[in-house]
């Protein structure tokens, strides 16, 4: 499958994408949801009950982000190197909150679930970039109540952004690719559906078969810094 067949690109990343670069996913054994319970750190609900605990479980995420150990891997960098020779559309949306697609050179892409290295005040909306350690006591820029300031990320029960523009863009392409994502969380999970839907040609390529695998055209099973450069250069040639 060479390029020359592919008018538009809409690649899915999740927590697979980065685990080689040392971020832990969430339901592995070993993940996120194995140490802190998920209603308690990614609700709204949880952060009214202990804000203590989602800025400690957000603020210790966002220190080992910028420690300089978390680097953009082979797989990050291809998407880049993708995105930079692709004559047609490409968007990047990703349900990670690192910036590691950014840092690889992605410049198309879209944090569905927000972004870790900013804060947003529940109060006013204002968004700005994050101070290290964000607390209760801090102070919202532009409305300057205390108490509302909060890691800029979708929490359950809360609308991902920028929906139209990524159903716009899938609605749009011929080509969808899904990687390192469990298939678990929605609306992503639906997105395979709706590129389906319009024709496109509908890939996964992730460490195991996601919850939504049986609706992929095509399948790929491995480490994402292994598969991602192999399929990219497939589409490059
Ligand atoms: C590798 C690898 C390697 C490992 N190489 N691969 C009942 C039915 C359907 C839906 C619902 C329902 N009840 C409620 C809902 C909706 C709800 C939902 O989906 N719940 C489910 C649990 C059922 N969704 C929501 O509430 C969302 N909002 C919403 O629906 O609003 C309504 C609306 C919709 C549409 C338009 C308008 C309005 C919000 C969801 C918010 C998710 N937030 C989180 C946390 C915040 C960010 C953060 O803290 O980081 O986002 S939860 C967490 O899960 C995080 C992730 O982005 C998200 C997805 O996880 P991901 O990326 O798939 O990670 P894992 O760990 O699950 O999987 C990793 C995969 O990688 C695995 O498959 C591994 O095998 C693989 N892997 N190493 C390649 N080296």
């Amino acid at each position: 499958m060479s390029r020359q067949h592919h008018k538009s690109i809409v690649v899915l990343t999740g927590a697979g994408v980065s685990a080689e670069s040392g971020i832990s996913t969430f339901r592995a054994l070993d993940g996120l949801w194995e140490s802190y319970r998920i209603e308690d750190v990614a609700s709204p609900r949880g952060f009214a009950a202990n804000p203590h605990l989602v800025h400690r479980f957000y603020n210790d995420r966002r220190k080992r982000l910028l420690s300089g150990t978390v680097q953009p891997n082979r797989a990050h960098r291809a998407l880049a190197d993708l995105e930079a020779s692709f004559r047609g559309a490409f968007l990047l949306v990703t349900q990670n909150i690192d910036d590691l697609h950014e840092r690889a050179g992605s410049k198309n892409v879209i944090h569905m679930h927000g972004e870790l290295l900013k804060q947003r005040c529940a109060y006013c909306g204002d968004i700005e970039a994050a101070t290290p350690q964000l607390g209760i006591t801090d102070a919202c820029a532009r409305c300057h109540r205390t108490g509302g300031i909060r890691p800029h990320v979708v929490w359950f029960g809360e609308t991902p952004l920028r929906m139209e523009d990524i159903y716009s863009a899938i609605e749009d392409c011929n080509l969808f690719i899904a990687i390192g994502t469990s298939g678990n969380v929605y609306p992503a999970a639906g997105f395979v559906a709706a590129a389906a839907a319009v024709g496109a040609h509908t890939v996964e390529l992730n460490l195991e078969p996601s919850a939504v695998e049986s609706a992929f055209a095509e399948k790929k099973y491995g480490p994402a810094g292994t598969l991602v450069p192999e399929f990219v250069s497939t589409l490059q040639g």
